[in-house]
């Protein structure tokens, strides 16, 4: 078994991610288990931050590091909230998590029509020997739905009751892990990076 700190204090992607890894031959261990505190996410690119979190934790650690930059981008609001996905409602001054973020992303599409409320979910995964590793593995996946006009279903986290899966036909947050993770920006990501690691 390789020990890897997840380079994330959000236990829904620790979910995602850890059960496929396990069966791969790889501990891993949320950061904030191990003590580990958020990185400043100042990049301006999915690979950037997921580059940035990925080198703090193995610095912090002492180990190797896998980090997940994620988010969600809709067309309508010329790629928005993407990178500041998890920071959408705080940086709008309209409340902080997933809740406000959900309630504040209906409020921006009201009036859009539902062809018009395109958006995809995208992942980077970055995976760092240690900090100092001059050659991260990047791994890219993404994933194509719409903006529903209300939420549905209650698994997963982030937008999922918001966000209809064209290739499911359903809501990502009517899903069950297993079915989420074959077909979604993380699954994909994933998949990809272990290719590239073997
Ligand atoms: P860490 O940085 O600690 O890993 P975070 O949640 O802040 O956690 P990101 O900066 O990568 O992570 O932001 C990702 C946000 O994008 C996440 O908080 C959700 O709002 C959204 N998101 C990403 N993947 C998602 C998914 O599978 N389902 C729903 N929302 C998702």
């Amino acid at each position: 078994m390789t020990n890897v700190v997840l380079a994330s204090s959000n236990p829904g992607k620790l979910q995602e991610l850890s059960r496929v890894l396990k069966e791969t031959g790889m501990n891993i261990t949320l950061q904030t288990d191990l003590g580990i505190s958020d990185a400043d996410e100042t990049g301006l690119t999915f690979i950037e931050n997921a580059i940035l979190k990925a080198r703090h934790a193995a610095k912090a650690s002492g180990l190797a590091a896998l980090a997940d930059d994620s988010g969600l981008e809709v067309d309508a609001l010329k790629g928005a909230p993407g990178i500041f996905s998890a920071r959408f409602a705080k940086m709008h001054n309209s409340g902080q998590g997933d809740a406000d973020n959900n309630r504040l992303l209906l409020e921006q599409l009201e009036g859009v029509a539902e062809e018009q409320r395109t958006a995809r979910f995208r992942c980077v995964l970055a995976y760092m020997k240690h900090s100092d590793d001059p050659s991260p593995v990047i791994a890219e996946g993404s994933w194509e739905g719409r903006i529903l006009l209300e939420p549905n279903g209650s698994n997963g986290f982030g937008y999922d009751p918001l966000f209809f899966a064209n290739d499911a036909g359903a809501s990502a947050a009517t899903l069950s892990k297993e079915q989420k993770s074959s077909i979604s920006h993380r699954g994909l990501a994933l998949k990809s990076l272990l290719a590239a690691l073997h």
